[in-house]
């Protein structure tokens, strides 16, 4: 499909992600504290939905914690031994999901054709609840029917045999994949012989790796949960935490009461930078005790982060002049390398470009600059309000300029915090998962599994969608995840996707990926993180790494869904034998016991030796983080200090920055429901958020219908209609809605020349009425 084509059509794509709406749209601020009551309340609301009431409350017990029980799914934070019920309401929504009584049988496949399947929105399909068996798509019928599981694997070895090259396959990984079928998973492609090996840190947090990796010569954050504990200022720059990071308002509050300082950076004032009922503290909720959890709250204009980090570099510098502490010199003398261009380069960038680049008053940058100055001890924390940007790189660069000014990086309470997505997005990439291996992690891998892997860079997923187009990728095959939403330019990648000779979609539950699929299609179904996984020699767990590097096991205790699920690993070696009749990897045996996988993983990666011991101690053990030491691996052996100029980033006239976002009652392309409570919306996802004035200057009233402009870099633009305006405390000229609706706006084109991510937070945009 021409990308002119795809851009073309004007209606919406999907006939909705969301359910049907119970009412009409309401919106009115929100102004209780974030987590609390709300949060237990509708924590209940699911629990009763799902009729998981006691056998869900018993299962959070064993979330999080040392002694066998599963790691949440819900987010990437670091799980600690004092906090007895550091839960948090989307953690319990997100586990209670795959806990599920539902199922989604033989018998559902043969009553609806996958045409019809496909007119259904993604709330409906998920909410049939779990897969139970593998299924194939029968052509003739249009329906998914049942299939072997020798047959399935068959099929796909057939197909794979059959490729010219083995490049003609891409391999997709979602963040929820555990370390030792992350691991089979990128030892399969590579053995098969590609590096095709999409994820989903290619939309999500590339952009910091690279950036980390660049500056400090690692691409893991620098801090744990005892820095948060114990740092003076934290920065949180671009999250949704009471929605996101929900465990994160534990440490702020924390913080906030020790009189410690709370900076947030974000265009929309969000429930988590007011005030919060610590989640695990009972008499709080009982007494409604609300801590709050920012001193300030500084909203710049979209992509405005690099501006307002130069400035507070700035007024850094310029205190210094008569402020010997201001920096740190023997800091900068013994660990950095490039400071005097860099003092070069703030310097000559004028107060007046970055108060107009960042959209942040002079005052402001000066306010955050003294907080910062104040403070032994700051972290800096960032998510996609930051990573998903153009010139995301140079703005965590910048965030990493100032960490170093002030020696912010290798001491307790201080450093580069990256706030991951999904629970083992870290995980995945630390066991192999990449496009773009290093050589030394080859030769690791060729000497110990005694293959020969590719050299050559693989895709990555805007080039695997690109090149599913071209018809070059014939095989797609994805572990966990739903790339047909999650991707940019739906239309162009549901078109990309069915070009292709098979998709195997290995999931939990049935979703759009099933459904937008290759001439042949598989679904295989495999056990949630909550199940017990019962192999030859017993019972069996994956190890996950959180956003804190700390490895450790998850087991379920549940059991399966059904008979016939298959874990990971046993998916992904029935894969790698039907299509690999030679090889010498002994996938089954590996299998039989996941204590093989580690001890062979334990060989092969930086930092996992004597992995089954370590992985088994109470909390797990943490991987090595020279950065942390004051160990840089950069060519220069310091920390080094970028040079970028500012970028452009303010919208031409009559344009707004339009980005993609998470609501409360969603886990990416899962839709709990059509509310975004902590934002004040009810029974409305396709929504644009807007300042009142910019509303106002366009003639739209709230809940008006919009017409959409997106005007991409290669020259296509996109217009979606209907989408209701609704107003909000935003900056003039950025605008918001949700993801996965908004993607049918960004051209597979538009993405980051620094990370390669779609500009998901960036789009180029008019907004009208919808006439
Ligand atoms: N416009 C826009 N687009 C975005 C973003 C944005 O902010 N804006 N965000 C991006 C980001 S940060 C990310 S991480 C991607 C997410 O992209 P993905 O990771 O591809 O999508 P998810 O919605 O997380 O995947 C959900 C599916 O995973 C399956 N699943 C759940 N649990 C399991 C399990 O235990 N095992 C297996 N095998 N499957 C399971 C279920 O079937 C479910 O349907 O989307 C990106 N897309
Ligand atoms: N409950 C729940 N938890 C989740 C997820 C989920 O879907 N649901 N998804 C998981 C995943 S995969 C990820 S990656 C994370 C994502 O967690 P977040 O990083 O919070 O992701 P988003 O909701 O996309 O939006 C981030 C924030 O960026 C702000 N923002 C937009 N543009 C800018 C900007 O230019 N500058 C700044 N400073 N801020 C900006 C928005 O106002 C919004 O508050 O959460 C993870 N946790
Ligand atoms: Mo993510």
């Amino acid at each position: 499909m021409a990308r002119q084509e795809a851009a073309a059509s004007q209606e919406p794509l999907e006939p909705r992600v969301g359910p049907v709406p119970s009412g009409p749209p309401k919106s009115k601020p929100y102004t209780h504290p974030a987590a609390g009551w709300g949060a237990a309340k509708a924590v209940a609301e699911v629990l009763v939905k799902d009729r998981e009431v006691v056998i869900g409350s018993l299962e959070m017990l064993k979330m999080n914690h040392d002694d066998g029980g599963f790691d949440c799914p819900g987010c990437a934070w670091g799980d600690t031994k004092d906090l007895e019920l550091d839960l948090c309401e989307n953690g319990i929504k997100h586990t209670t999901w795959e806990m599920t009584p539902k199922r989604t049988t033989r018998e559902f496949f043969a009553k609806h054709s996958v045409s019809e399947l496909f007119e259904w929105n993604d709330h409906d399909l998920e909410a049939e609840g779990r897969l139970t068996e593998p299924m194939v798509y029968d052509a003739l019928s249009d329906h998914y029917v049942p299939i072997s599981w020798a047959d399935a694997f068959k099929l796909f070895g057939d197909t794979v045999r059959r490729l010219e090259s083995p490049d003609q396959a891409a391999y997709y990984t979602s963040g929820r994949l555990g370390n030792e079928a992350s691991f089979l998973y990128s030892l399969m492609a590579r053995e098969l012989g590609t590096n095709n090996q999409p994820d989903c840190a290619n939309m999500c947090t590339e952009a910091g790796t690279r950036a980390m990796e660049a500056s400090l010569g690692t691409g893991k954050g620098t801090v744990d949960l005892k820095d948060w504990e114990n740092s003076d200022a934290v920065f949180v720059m671009g999250i949704n935490t009471a929605s996101n990071a929900p465990r994160m308002l534990t440490p702020l509050a924390q913080l906030y009461r020790d009189g410690k300082k709370i900076v947030h950076i974000n265009p929309l004032i969000e429930a988590g930078a007011t005030r919060t009922i610590i989640p695990h503290e009972i008499l709080a909720m009982a007494t409604f005790h609300a801590t709050p959890t920012s001193n300030l709250d500084i909203q710049p204009r979209a992509a405005g982060d690099m501006a307002l980090m130069r400035g507070i570099a700035k007024a850094t510098l310029e205190m210094a002049e008569t402020d010997e502490q201001a920096v740190d010199r023997q800091f900068l003398e013994r660990y950095t390398h490039g400071f005097e261009d860099y003092r070069r380069v703030v310097t000559e960038t004028s107060w007046e470009e970055i108060v107009h680049q960042s959209g942040v008053s002079l005052e402001e940058i000066r306010k955050a600059a003294r907080i910062y100055r104040e403070a032994d001890r700051a972290i800096i924390t960032w998510g996609l309000g930051v990573n998903q940007h153009e010139h995301a790189v140079d703005t965590i660069r910048e965030i990493i300029n100032v960490l170093l000014l002030r020696g912010n990086i290798g001491r307790e309470g201080a450093g580069a915090a990256p706030n991951r997505g999904h629970s083992n997005v870290q995980g995945n990439r630390t066991c192999g998962i990449t496009n773009e291996p290093d050589a030394a992690f080859l030769d690791k891998l060729a000497e110990v599994c005694g293959i020969d892997p590719p050299r050559t860079r693989g895709y990555d997923v805007v080039g695997t969608i690109e090149a599913m187009d071209r018809g070059d990728i014939k095989v797609f095959v994805s572990m966990a995840g739903n790339l047909a939403l999650a991707a940019p330019d739906t239309r162009f990648t549901y078109a990309a996707l069915r070009k292709t000779d098979l998709t195997v979609i290995v999931s939990t539950k049935l979703n759009r990926s099933h459904l937008v699929h290759g001439k042949q299609a598989l679904i295989l179904p495999c056990l949630g993180r909550t199940e017990k996984d019962e192999q030859k020699t017993g019972l069996q767990a994956l190890s996950v790494e959180d956003g804190m590097s700390m490895v450790h096991l998850s087991r379920g205790n549940r059991e399966p869904a059904s008979e016939q699920l298959l874990s990971e690993p046993a998916i992904i070696a029935g894969l790698a034998s039907a299509a690999l009749p030679d090889s010498q990897t002994p996938w089954k045996w590996y299998v039989e016991d996941y204590d093989r996988i580690r001890d062979t993983m334990a060989k092969v990666l930086y930092g996992f030796e004597d992995f089954n011991r370590r992985v088994r101690q109470p909390m797990g053990f943490r991987i090595k983080q020279p950065a942390r030491e004051l160990v840089f691996l950069t060519p220069s052996g310091r920390a080094e200090f970028s040079h970028a100029p500012l970028p452009d980033v303010v919208p031409a006239p009559g344009r707004l920055v339009l980005g993609a976002m998470r609501s409360h009652d969603q886990w990416n392309t899962t839709i709990y429901s059509d509310n975004d409570r902590y934002r004040g919306v009810h029974n409305l996802r396709t929504l644009i958020f807007m300042n009142k004035d910019d509303m106002r200057e366009r003639g739209l009233a709230q809940f008006d219908p919009t017409k959409v402009t997106a005007y991409a870099k290669d020259g296509t633009v996109r217009v979606l209609k209907g989408f209701l305006a609704v107003e909000h405390d935003m900056p003039r000229g950025v605008s918001a809605g949700y993801m996965p609706e908004l993607n049918q706006l960004i051209s597979v084109s538009d993405y980051s020349a620094q990370s390669d991510q779609p500009l998901s937070k960036q789009m180029d945009v008019t907004i009208e009425q919808d006439a």
